[in-house]
């Protein structure tokens, strides 16, 4: 059995050893990410039950990725092995200060080949939580039909849905089409998890405040305004406010900060605490993730997590 379900497109990472640009870095290391595969991975660590579908490509790069959703605890039984395509792949640089530069092979990838099926209807009645982010409503035709079928299931069903926008501009035809589509999965979501710049290119607005309202007036449930080392700003039918961002000594790697993010709001969620206590666990992994290379390397462990919070809490105290 499992608790959350997500979909999306995993990715092989190759991270660069040395700082430079791509066309100089010689030595890369390997991992996996995918917003997706990152929150879920997430999760699984804290000991929640998330179950992933997507497709991989008959090839070592999606062998790698069945093995390693495996060995973290990801329920694979809906990662299908698709033969008439590759699994995608993504090279990142190191850099000093701010985000890494990315270049992506995944065009026609097999993920970018998903289709929706009644099995998936019958998987979607039996989550708990389902989350989704805006990645597949760029990749192709076929998983942005898989999305909007996705979504029209788990709202029949009824079910918790969480949605991180992950704007991806480069992989959209236009910033006009990336917004109007973005939103209007958003609007249908029960909590919606912007990142600030992210809020202020959807709705063209300014502040967290009015951004969070802009989503609160279409009747999403409660919107979390993601502000990096600032916290976090949320907003539900009936309560509001900021709280404030975890130390980090030091931001290695800011990629995958957003799925931490989501993992904790996520995993506070299924525990029933209150939305404050599930932003202030998203601000703590978001702050844990940065600190670590790769995708998903800094996602805690439950153990590391209570270690985190209780060393902040004694710098407090
Ligand atoms: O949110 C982190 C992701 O961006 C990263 O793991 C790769 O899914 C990815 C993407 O499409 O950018």
């Amino acid at each position: 059995s499992f608790d959350v379900l997500t979909f999306g497109e995993p990715l092989v990472n190759f991270v660069a050893r040395e700082p430079g640009s791509l066309h100089d870095v010689s030595e890369f290391w390997r991992g996996i990410g995918g917003a997706e595969v990152n929150v879920a991975v997430g999760l699984a660590r804290l000991g929640h039950r998330p179950q992933y579908i997507s497709q991989v490509g008959d090839d070592v790069l999606g062998d790698y990725i069945a093995r390693r959703l495996c060995e973290e605890g990801v329920n694979t039984d809906y990662v299908r092995v698709c033969k008439e395509a590759t699994t995608g792949y993504q090279f990142k640089t190191k850099v000093a200060e701010g985000d890494p530069e990315i270049h992506y092979v995944r065009r026609n990838s097999a993920a970018s080949k998903l289709r929706f099926h009644e099995d998936h209807k019958a998987l979607i009645e039996s989550a708990t939580l389902v989350h989704m982010t805006g990645i597949p409503l760029a990749l192709s035709t076929e998983t942005l039909n898989f999305a909007e079928q996705f979504i029209a299931a788990a709202k029949a069903a009824k079910k918790r849905l969480t949605f991180d926008p992950n704007l991806r501009p480069s992989l959209w035809p236009s910033a006009q089409q990336m917004v109007e589509t973005i939103n209007s999965f958003a609007a249908m979501a029960d909590i919606v998890l912007p990142g600030l710049a992210e809020g202020r290119t959807l709705t063209g607005l300014q502040n967290p405040e009015e951004i969070a309202r802009f989503y609160i007036e279409q009747g999403v449930g409660a919107v979390v305004v993601k502000l990096g080392p600032d916290g976090a700003f949320f907003q539900t039918q009936n309560r509001r406010g900021y709280i404030g961002g975890y130390p980090v000594t030091q931001v290695v790697d800011t990629v995958g900060a957003g799925d931490g993010f989501a993992v904790g709001v996520i995993s506070a969620l299924l525990e029933d605490l209150p939305v404050a206590d599930a932003v202030a666990r998203g601000c703590a992994i978001g702050a844990m993730q940065v600190m670590c290379e790769g995708d998903l390397e800094g996602l805690p462990s439950r153990a590391a997590l209570r270690a985190f919070e209780q060393e902040v809490g004694r710098m407090h105290a």
